[in-house]
């Protein structure tokens, strides 16, 4: 990506709360995570759409691609973590539920997280955490592309503002393509009237200080890990040591140290 391109994206994503990268991802790329969402959807009611990361390589790559992880990381910070990677397939007739804003089950904007000193505020001069919508179908006006509210993501209280759902847009776009918004921006799925299902991958990054909605370091497969190569950083595991004293992990490397790695089980061990 070109910096004036880059620059341009950033400044939309500031003053909008959301913006439109152009396709990343090739049609041969699209159909086979469509293919994927297909097959993990029968296995929804058991989290067959949650951590996707985990179960068709092709997901792989949404955390690899060198112009999105730019724009994250210049907002969020180079040790920016994936919080979640969804699949979303919204079928016919799916999509009516209206406007939210993220955050609010395991983020900042937490009913209980909020504490009684933020006077009911939200914090919105940082960007805390984005959201990204890969588009694995076009998004059209009428098939359920996500609707967004330009500017929202400045609205201080907790309540969604009174006209979000009258000034909200629904961001068209090319398939292949992301969208990327500040969780703080009212968004929601626009009701898919066409008779085919529109698919997505839903991958929300947040800040390393701030909680994932996944204990990633946890639940990422070793062979994810191992093929994430220099980008295994997004998983938390640089810091990682909830179960383990200090001497037992190397935050640098984000490894049981050899001392502590000898009685470890190998599931442990292997992302040494
Ligand atoms: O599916 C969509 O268009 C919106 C998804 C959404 O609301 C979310 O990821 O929080």
């Amino acid at each position: 990506m070109q910096d004036k391109d880059f620059r341009a994206y950033v400044q939309e994503l500031v003053e909008q709360g959301y913006t439109i990268l152009p396709p990343l991802l090739s049609d041969d790329e699209c159909d086979e995570a469509c293919r994927e969402l297909d097959r993990l959807y029968l296995l929804r009611e058991r989290g067959g759409l949650e951590l996707i990361f985990n179960k068709a390589t092709v997901f792989e790559r949404l955390y690899r691609i060198e112009p999105l992880l730019r724009i994250v990381r210049h907002f969020l910070g180079a040790d920016a973590l994936l919080s979640a990677m969804h699949g979303s397939v919204l079928q016919p007739g799916e999509g009516k539920g209206g406007l939210h804003a993220d955050g609010v089950i395991t983020g900042h904007n937490r009913p209980t997280s909020m504490a009684t000193a933020d006077a009911g505020q939200r914090l919105t001069s940082h960007v805390l955490g984005l959201n990204t919508i890969w588009c694995l179908s076009e998004f059209t006006s009428m098939n359920g592309a996500t609707q967004l509210t330009p500017g929202s993501h400045q609205h201080a209280g907790p309540d969604i503002p009174a006209d979000a759902a009258e000034r909200a847009i629904i961001a068209e776009a090319p398939r292949g393509s992301v969208i990327v918004f500040n969780v703080n921006t009212w968004h929601g799925p626009s009701e898919n009237q066409t008779t085919q299902p529109r698919y997505a991958v839903l991958n929300p990054w947040r800040r390393h200080w701030t909680r994932c909605e996944y204990e990633m370091a946890e639940v990422v497969d070793a062979g994810v890990l191992e093929r994430a190569g220099e980008e295994r950083l997004i998983f938390g595991l640089d810091a990682e040591a909830p179960y383990v004293e200090r001497w037992q992990w190397d935050r640098k490397t984000g490894a049981p140290t050899p001392d502590y790695a000898a009685g470890l089980e190998p599931r442990m061990r292997d992302r040494g």
